[in-house]
């Protein structure tokens, strides 16, 4: 597909409202290049706000990660999509949806999603533009996952399974094969090769990945992706300078980030900010609004410490009314009070300007609401940030505010001013603990479920 093509691509927009925005205010959310990331340890709802704002812009484009994200939005009519490489704004039919270099890309899943959303009539035709970029997850890299995952025994980082540390670590190796490699198939075999050696010598004998049968597989993907391939450097840069409006969604959260995450119980990429840029190739001057999503408490998947973690009845009883079970792999979501030691340390490495405060409506039920507002470690001075050693963050001792819950379904209200005074003065309460403003407050799964603060 070539630049000349691409840089006509998009249709002149006719100037939507945001469905969700404009019910509570006639808003039209303002930023040219806004980015749309993770808080907390993913699952805050970033696929929600993606799709309504999705209503207002020309490209919506994931940057890092893969299928380990699962992203759910519904459809006015409410029907349930789960997405988990094609971004969240597939649903708004004039977007173009873009899978940046970034992003690590197993093309049979990325298939199978695609077929599931067109037997479904969502239409995909020229809509989605896929990195040259990217590096391509082979089923070796979810083999080699699960392996290690295996080896680590009692101590499993509880990854998705999808492949995704083992096909960052090939990028790092500079092994890797990118989505570039599609289009020269005889040196796709042997890059492929080398690729599969390297993986034999470690994990002797307990891999089934054949490199014959999966060049053989590869010529099939390689005719059925093609088309979908182009150079999204330049497109997403030429969308800019057009005056085209651009919406980054992420995947993961800051707390599983490769960096700033709790490592090593964190994902292989960046889910913060550096992140959007290096898996775009789209300047950080460029974006004007970054949204942080954040959930109204805290949930967390997989292993690693959890220094808000509410256990037994009243976190059974959380995960039930929030429905927190894994939108990629089923697992039940360990749950949490917010956090707002380690929100502030997310807000300051982002630089959000915005936030979204979800699924609020799940704590409609509680008496007391708790917010975790201090970290002190055992003998030791209060700390203002999180610590980098897990050791330190496993030992910390937790200061909490309570607030009064405010007992009354809020799930039916679009306006702030018919919002519960207690929900509200819970909500300012996080504003003013965060240092940022929420701008959106969700009170359901839907679409339409959504306040904006004026
Ligand atoms: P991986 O697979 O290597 O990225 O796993 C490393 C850690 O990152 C966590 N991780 C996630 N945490 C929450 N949600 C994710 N997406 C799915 C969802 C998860 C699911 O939307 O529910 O279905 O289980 C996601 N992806 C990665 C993971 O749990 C490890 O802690
Ligand atoms: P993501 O990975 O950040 O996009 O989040 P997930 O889709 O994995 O998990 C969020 C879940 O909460 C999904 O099932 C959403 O439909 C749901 N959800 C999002 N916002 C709200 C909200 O404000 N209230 C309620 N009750 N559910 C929500
Ligand atoms: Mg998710």
């Amino acid at each position: 597909a070539s630049l000349a093509g691409r840089r006509c691509a998009y249709p002149q927009r006719r100037p939507i409202a945001c469905a969700a925005a404009s019910a509570a205010s006639g808003e039209t959310f303002g930023a040219q290049v806004c980015t749309v990331l993770g808080t907390q340890w993913g699952d805050e709802g970033k696929g929600k706000l993606v799709d309504i704002l999705a209503q207002q812009y020309d490209v919506v484009a994931r940057a890092q990660g893969g299928a380990n994200a699962g992203h759910t939005i519904y459809d006015p009519q409410g029907n349930k999509y789960a997405l988990h490489l094609v971004p969240s704004g597939i649903l708004n039919e004039d977007a173009t949806c873009v899978i940046g270099n970034g992003v690590v890309v197993h093309l049979p899943g990325l298939f199978e999603e695609l077929d599931s959303l067109i037997s479904r009539g969502v239409n995909i035709d020229g809509r989605l533009i896929l990195s040259d970029r990217a590096h391509l997850l082979f089923d070796l890299h979810k083999e080699v996952d699960g392996l290690r995952e295996a080896e680590l025994a009692g101590k499993k980082i509880g990854t998705t399974g999808r492949g995704i540390g083992p096909a960052y670590a090939s990028k790092a190796n500079r092994l890797g094969l990118r989505v570039c490699d599609l289009k020269h198939l005889p040196s796709f075999g042997e890059k492929l090769t080398k690729l599969m050696d390297d993986a034999t010598r470690r994990f002797d004998g307990a891999l089934k990945s054949n490199v014959d049968e999966e060049v053989e597989r590869y010529k099939g993907l390689a005719k059925r992706a093609l088309p979908y391939v182009g150079d999204t450097v330049s497109l997403i840069n030429d969308a800019y300078e057009d005056g085209k409006r651009i919406l980054i969604e992420g995947g993961q959260a800051t707390l599983l980030d490769l960096d700033f995450g709790t490592y090593p119980f964190v994902t292989s990429s960046n889910p913060s900010i550096g992140g959007v840029t290096s898996g775009l190739g789209l300047p950080p001057s460029k974006i004007e609004a970054l949204i942080g999503v954040v959930k109204a408490y805290t949930t967390r998947v997989g292993s690693g410490p959890y220094p808000t973690e509410i256990m037994g009845q009243l976190g059974d009883e959380l995960r039930q009314m929030g429905g927190e079970y894994g939108t990629t792999t089923g697992r039940p979501r360990r749950i949490g009070w917010l956090d707002m030691v380690a929100l502030r340390y997310v807000c300051r490495i982002n630089g959000l300007t915005h936030l979204n405060l979800t699924k609020l409506d799940v704590l409609s039920s509680l008496d007391v609401i708790k917010i975790g507002t201090t970290y002190k470690a055992p003998d030791s001075e209060f700390l203002n940030s999180v610590p980098a050693a897990l050791e330190t963050l496993e030992s910390i001792e937790v200061g909490y505010e309570e607030l009064p819950g405010w007992k009354t379904d809020i799930s039916s209200i679009r306006k702030w001013d018919d919002l519960p005074a207690n929900a509200q003065k819970y909500v300012e309460r996080i504003e003013e603990l965060a240092g940022v403003p929420v701008h959106w407050i969700g009170v359901g799964p839907g679409r339409d479920a959504m306040v904006v603060k004026p």
